[in-house]
């Protein structure tokens, strides 16, 4: 793929049915110490071969160090179509693991839907849109040239036939945790834990990275931090019985949350609860997430919450680093804080490299006594469970997510019955001669009753099942004539295929655009404000999405977003030329070679230097930074004296600085300047340059200059130009 182009939705469709992944499983980043530009990184991987670097990599020759972790990225739009530009924008900003959430509490659906439907917080999951997913994906991850793992969640009655899917479609990682059915979506814990052992089952044979769910004991439960314990016992739970099934150690992936944010004291409570976990878990990977629970609609304050959570990672260890924050504690996951997420994982991770390196944990105090107290805590509550008889008779007990500080219990845990709940008697014994014939199957399965080489894989009784022959597959385009891509492409195919463009939030041409209001008033009033300031701009589905009270009264910061109700034709725009600039480096040994000098000043009557100075000096970036030797002459400088003082000091540059514009005097200057030079015969050694707020590069070429610079000119802009000048005049 050309990044020039846009990915064609419409011909990812194209021939979908017939699309067969490329691989199967999971795939970690290659790591290791890599130079890079100027430096030296040890915790990290190759670069990409396409991608956006940090805006502060402008001053490093656009360096753009990736970090050893596998980075995540959570989209969640609702319509599929529009996640794969999303996945794109994310891969380029260092993404290789792209989960996609499920429509709200899909766990509740009994079955796999097909077809495209819309979703609410996320896409109901369908075999199509998986496919169409993992098949943008392979030509996204051949364009960053790094592979790419895809990745949804196995949870609820539906379990075993999304694991199924999953493994048929390629699909790289899943969570897959009974408890979390059992806890979160009182899905029967009989049940929950047989279809567990199905899907895991079937993702060991396909390579799946698992992930588990005891983070979701930090979002729920009361005081997060006080159920450490409790997320050592449930990690122990699901990891070895994921081991147990065949899931390979290297692909089981705990979640793991630090459990406080600030204002407690996030690293007091974190660190050590970290090193706790990991020294009990080393067998296995850490998928370092974070903290929702204590977020906000602040995306300031997520940010800090999140960089203080990665600095845990690098304290400590991360396989899968995520960066969902930001979107789910503000809960507009829109297309900019995907990316604004990855950056920030990046930019920290790689910001913090090596830093165990230069560091050690102190081998006595407070760390090590804390972390063996969390660890003798965790045990202690491992014992009771079996000493009550095992998992489920503590679950009936309501152990678990109870906000006490185990052994401390304040009666408030979730409490389920072992014979309710969703899917409650529905497992059956299998009879003798139970047989499935497939080849990725948990527990008993007699087939060798009718073929006794078919012991290790039963598909062999019917020729292989749809994990070795796709074709098998029963593939459903579409169920419902309304609800599908198709339709809602033509609907907005005007944003596709002609000129018009809108404005976006996650949605081709949904026009929503947010609004940064300050009123200086208390909190309700600005609210009220901002709402009319949404009407007076005729926005429509006007929605407050954020405040801070910067005073109570004083004033208000205000966060609005909104529905704009017209189309741009881009096709109509007028675009200022881009120029390109030469490189820094370029610019430094050109100069070095050529003493380049400068006469500089403010002309005619024109007193206003400051803009001028900036161009010049070297503390904003101004031309002497690049080498180049200037004479200022002052303000208020008779045209005359300019070329005069160039002849004298063989300066090969004038610049002049012409603010007044009033009767037109900035264009009658640069033209007397040029005739004066014409004049004295030295119009074709001198590059003359004029600036102003009023000067554009069009009118000062017409009134004789050799290029005009306009507000918000910098330094790099000005040496570019005369360097390109001074070979040509020049010819080397
Ligand atoms: C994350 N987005 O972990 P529903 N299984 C497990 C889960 O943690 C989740 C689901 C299934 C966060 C947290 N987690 C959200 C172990 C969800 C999803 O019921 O369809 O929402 O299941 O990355």
């Amino acid at each position: 793929m050309n990044p020039k182009d846009k990915l064609n939705i419409r011909d990812i469709l194209d021939n979908l049915e017939n699309y067969r992944p490329r691989r199967k499983g999971w795939t970690w980043r290659d790591k290791g110490p890599i130079e890079l530009g100027q430096f030296r990184y040890i915790q990290a991987s190759p670069s990409l071969k396409n991608f956006i670097s940090l805006p502060s990599a402008r001053s490093l020759n656009g360096i753009d160090p990736q970090p050893d972790a596998t980075i995540t990225t959570e989209i969640a739009s609702g319509r599929f179509e529009d996640d794969i530009r999303r996945m794109r924008m994310a891969a380029y900003h260092g993404a290789d693991h792209i989960m996609v959430i499920r429509t709200a509490g899909q766990s509740h659906m009994d079955g796999l839907l097909e077809g495209t439907p819309q979703g609410v917080g996320g896409v109901p999951i369908t075999r199509k849109q998986v496919r169409a997913q993992r098949k943008a994906l392979d030509m996204i991850e051949d364009e960053v040239g790094r592979p790419i793992n895809y990745h949804s969640y196995v949870s609820g009655v539906a379990g075993p036939e999304i694991a199924v899917m999953f493994t048929e479609e390629g699909v790289n990682g899943a969570h897959q945790d009974p408890q979390y059915n059992v806890l979160y979506r009182n899905i029967n814990m009989v049940r929950s834990f047989i279809d567990a052992a199905e899907s895991k089952k079937m993702m060991a044979y396909g390579g799946l990275a698992q992930i588990d769910g005891a983070h979701n004991a930090n979002a729920t439960a009361r005081d997060a931090w006080k159920i450490m314990p409790e997320l050592l016992v449930q990690h122990a739970i699901n990891s070895q019985m994921s081991e147990k099934i065949g899931i390979s150690p290297d692909l089981i992936c705990l979640s793991t949350v630090p459990p406080a944010a600030p204002p407690s004291p996030d690293l007091k409570l974190n660190l050590p609860y970290a090193l706790a976990l990991r020294e009990f878990f080393s067998e296995y990977k850490m998928r370092a997430q974070m903290n929702t629970k204590y977020m906000d609609s602040s995306t300031r304050e997520a940010t800090v919450t999140h960089v203080l959570n990665l600095l845990i990672s690098r304290l400590t260890s991360a396989d899968i680093q995520s960066t969902i924050t930001p979107d789910e504690g503000r809960n507009v996951p829109w297309h900019v804080y995907n990316i604004e997420a990855l950056d920030t994982a990046k930019q920290a991770m790689m910001g913090m490299d090596d830093l165990m390196g230069m560091l050690e944990f102190k081998k006595e105090g407070y760390l090590v006594e804390k972390k063996r107290e969390i660890q003798e805590r965790a045990i202690l509550m491992m014992e009771e469970i079996i000493s009550m008889g095992g998992y489920f008779n503590a679950v009936e007990k309501g152990m678990f997510v109870d906000s006490g500080y185990y052994p401390e219990r304040s009666g408030d845990g979730i409490a389920r019955s072992a014979t309710g709940g969703i899917g409650a008697q529905t497992v059956i014994k299998r009879a003798t001669d139970y047989l499935a014939p497939v080849t990725a199957h948990y527990g008993y399965n007699n087939v060798t009753q009718y073929d006794k080489t078919a012991l290790n894989n039963p598909s062999k009784l019917i020729g292989g099942c749809t994990f070795e022959n796709p074709d098998l597959i029963q593939y459903i385009d579409e169920l419902d004539p309304e609800d599908n891509v198709n339709r809602r492409l033509d609907d907005n195919e005007k944003y596709r295929s002609t000129s018009l463009i809108k404005p976006e939030v996650q949605w081709l041409g949904d026009g929503v655009i947010t609004l940064d209001l300050f009123f200086p008033t208390d909190e309700l009033t600005a609210e009220a404000a901002a709402l009319e300031v949404a009407k007076q701009m005729k926005l429509t589905n006007a929605e407050v999405i954020h405040k801070e009270v910067l005073h109570p009264s004083e004033g208000t910061r205000i966060q609005l977003k909104g529905t704009i109700g017209f189309d741009i034709d881009s096709s109509k725009l007028v675009l200022p030329k881009k120029e390109v600039l030469l490189p820094e480096d370029d610019i430094l040994k050109y100069v070095k070679k050529h003493e380049i000098k400068v006469i500089a000043g403010t002309g005619g009557s024109d007193e206003h230097s400051v803009g001028m100075r900036e161009i010049l000096d070297i503390k904003h970036g101004g031309v002497e930074k690049y080498g180049i030797k200037y004479t200022y002459l002052g303000t208020s400088v008779p045209i005359e004296k300019f070329i005069d003082a160039a002849i004298e000091t063989n300066a090969q540059v004038v610049m002049i600085s012409l603010i007044i514009s009033h009767d037109d005097i900035h264009y009658k200057n640069m033209q007397k300047l040029h005739d004066y030079a014409v004049e004295k015969g030295v119009r074709d050694k001198l590059i003359l340059l004029a600036g102003g707020t009023q000067v554009t590069p069009e009118l000062a070429l017409k009134y004789g200059m050799d290029q005009g610079f306009s507000r918000g000119t910098k330094g790099l802009q000005v040496a570019s130009f005369i360097v390109k000048k001074h070979k040509e005049i020049h010819d080397n």
